[in-house]
């Protein structure tokens, strides 16, 4: 098999020589901005609603990128186009790009451009198939007015740090709350739970990331006739809700069917949890909603 290319800069380079400054300041502070995209049949799914996201991070953290929104687009599909991919997971990068050991990014003179196209499975299918066990993690989500997590930044480690705690009791995902202790998020999914028949999930005010497969799950609840309304909701609430499930462009749909111990409804991925999962999987599979790799 043909080595994995990854565009740096313009420039296709083999992975194993694929590589960045040990003083770019996205390694030495985690000063950048990502998105995870994937590409399912062909087609890179909204992508325009990745790009979208990632200059908005950009913008946040004054981060110039320096190429257009269509130009960057291109690289994306061009990447896919390299590695001969129809159905891979995208990582864009945008660093800060090299500076000295100062923390001031007036030192990084140019931004780098990265993008790795390749595979992602969170976890293992049948997991997912059968639902996972979660915990609710000691450690808070960042607040809105700190290192924000509606800016899809390189500093993970308040995700990290969750997902140890997860991995520390065999759970396999952990829950976030805000700093005020609502339901807040996944390490890297957005989360939804059904309470008599209506479909409830956290504003993003809670500093949520707005992920883009939340707003397609709220596309999708709407078209199916389901109620869905954002509100914040507490942990008796998430304990006691009939069904729960996580979105992301890693996590796709995926059923949970335990909190701290506490089973959620009858232990299984609820009903209207495995409606939305098939009518997501029709959704990702119709090309409207993605760009053609060409
Ligand atoms: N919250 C957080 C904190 C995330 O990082 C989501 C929610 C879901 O958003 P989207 O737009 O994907 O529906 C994310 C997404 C990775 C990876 O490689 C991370 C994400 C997505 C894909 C891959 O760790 N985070």
């Amino acid at each position: 098999m043909a080595e994995q290319l990854v565009y740096i800069d313009g420039n296709f380079v083999p992975r194993s020589k694929a590589s960045v400054s040990v003083f770019d300041h996205g390694f030495l502070y985690g000063d950048g901005v990502f998105e995870g995209i994937r590409a399912y049949n062909g087609y890179v799914f909204k992508l325009k609603e990745h790009i979208d996201r990632l200059y908005a991070s950009a913008h946040t953290i004054m981060l110039n990128i320096p190429m257009t929104k269509e130009e960057l687009s291109k690289a994306v599909v061009e990447t896919l186009k390299k590695n001969s991919l129809k159905d891979a997971y995208v990582r864009l990068i945008v660093t800060r790009g090299e500076g000295d050991l100062g923390l001031d990014p007036r030192k990084c003179k140019k931004p780098s451009v990265i993008i790795i196209a390749g595979s992602i499975a969170l976890l293992p299918k049948e997991v997912c198939e059968k639902g996972i066990r979660t915990i609710i993690s000691w450690v808070r989500r960042d607040p809105v007015d700190g290192t924000s997590h509606e800016v899809k930044s390189l500093n993970y480690l308040n995700s990290i740090l969750a997902k140890l705690d997860a991995n520390a009791y065999n759970a396999d995902e952990a829950i976030l709350l805000t700093p005020n202790g609502y339901v807040c998020e996944g390490t890297a999914e957005n989360i939804f739970l059904v309470k008599n028949g209506e479909i409830l999930t956290p504003p993003t005010y809670t500093g949520a990331l707005p992920g883009i497969t939340r707003q397609v799950i709220i596309e999708i609840a709407e078209k199916n006739g389901f109620k869905i309304r954002e509100k914040l909701i507490t942990v008796h609430e998430l304990l006691n809700a009939d069904e729960i499930f996580f979105t992301g462009t890693g996590a796709e749909i995926i059923p949970v069917v335990e909190v701290n111990g506490r089973t959620i409804g009858d232990g299984k991925p609820g009903k209207i949890t495995r409606l939305i999962r098939e009518e997501f999987q029709k959704y990702t599979a119709d090309p409207s909603n993605g760009v053609p790799i060409l």
